[in-house]
């Protein structure tokens, strides 16, 4: 090889080598095999010369060439793992450390509870179920066993929408999540393990109430399921949720049209404290009891072969009461201070095997 040609190798690698990036890399590439490319104006030369010379001159170039390429492109392939490797060692995360405080953005409590909920029902094989916050008369009443001269129907607590169909029978908001347990057991075959947080509406609005509210409501239909069931599955929710694992919780005898029996739970607390699970006093917090026969029957399920129990409660209800918060209102107002005082860290959302 001439001296031109061995220096040019020569200076391509050491270039190469010191080439940092693949920017680097590419304005060598240019400068050696590029349209007036060292290399590529050696070979434009090559037919300026004799027949005889061009023949050895030709020969020498064109394993030059195969050489620079091959050269150039262990370069790029070297370069490429190195800034993959950068990468991977930049973008390296810690899983199993705490995650940051959030900077932006909180999650509601309301939505912290729910999560919560979810959580701990999740944990017990529970499937989180949703349906429209706008329902027939019968999704909401009828199928619930509620009869028509039943106070929840007045209009007072109602917000009725105009007819969508010809039959006239009329829309409502939904007043209870309840509609969307309707839907489960007629969309599928039991058994059935829903838990059901959602928006709800009532026409009431005053310090303790608001038109919206959420509510969460569970449903569980098997063969052979029991009010033990039902006893050991709220008892172990309230005690998860409440972080309190003697939390006392009491089942007192009560009325649901939906439900027979029908049962309050409350747990206990301390009235003048506000302190819950100790003192004297009990706290109505759930609603519950064994899905009436007859809303099985309307909702396609054959009571003589399954049973089951519901429950429900207040979202805001129990957000306050975790939190010690004593006003509703703010729930909806939007106040950024309220919001960063309650608010939770997004990036540490509700895992059971943390502690709620
Ligand atoms: C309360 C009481 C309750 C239910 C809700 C229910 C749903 C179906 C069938 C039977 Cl589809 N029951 N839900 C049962 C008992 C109580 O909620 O105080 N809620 C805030």
């Amino acid at each position: 090889m001439t001296d031109d040609l061995a220096s040019l190798e020569a200076e391509t690698v050491a270039a190469l080598s010191a080439a940092g990036d693949l920017r680097a890399w590419d304005a060598i590439r240019v400068g050696v095999l590029g349209k007036s490319g060292r290399l590529t104006l050696l070979l434009k030369a090559l037919g300026a010369l004799a027949p005889e010379a061009r023949r050895a001159r030709g020969e020498a170039l064109n394993v030059l060439r195969d050489r620079l390429a091959a050269a150039i492109e262990a370069r790029r392939l070297a370069l490429e793992a190195d800034a993959l490797a950068a990468r991977l060692a930049g973008e390296r995360i810690d899983i199993t450390l705490p995650p940051p405080p959030a900077t932006e953005g909180l999650i509601h409590p309301i939505s912290r509870a729910m999560e919560e909920i979810v959580a701990i029902f999740g944990a017990m094989g529970f499937t989180v179920a949703e349906g429209p916050d706008i329902e027939t008369d019968w999704h909401n009443f009828g199928a619930l066993n509620i009869p028509a001269h039943h106070p929840a129907r007045a209009d007072l607590d109602t917000f009725y929408l105009p007819p969508a169909e010809a039959d006239g029978a009329p829309l409502v908001l939904r007043t209870h999540t309840s509609p969307v347990q309707v839907r489960s057991m007629l969309s599928a075959p039991p058994p059935i393990r829903v838990i059901v947080p959602g928006r709800t509406y009532r026409a009431d609005h005053d310090a303790t109430h608001s038109p919206m509210f959420h509510q969460c409501e569970g449903l569980v239909i098997g063969q052979g399921i029991t009010l033990g069931h039902l006893k050991g599955c709220l008892i172990d929710f309230l005690r998860a949720f409440f972080a309190l694992p003697d939390l006392p919780v009491r089942f007192r005898s009560s009325y649901f049209p939906f439900t027979e029996p029908s049962m309050e739970v409350d747990i206990g607390w301390d009235r003048k404290s506000g302190e819950i699970g100790g003192g004297k006093d009990w706290l109505e917090i759930l609603g519950s009891g064994m899905v009436h026969p007859k809303v099985l029957a309307n909702c396609g399920i054959d009571p003589r072969e399954w049973q089951g129990f519901a429950f429900g409660m207040g979202i805001e209800r129990v957000a306050m009461l975790k939190h010690g918060i004593t006003d509703l209102r703010p729930f909806y107002e939007s106040d950024l201070r309220w919001l960063r005082h309650y608010g939770s860290n997004p990036l540490a959302p509700a895992m059971l095997h943390e502690g709620l």
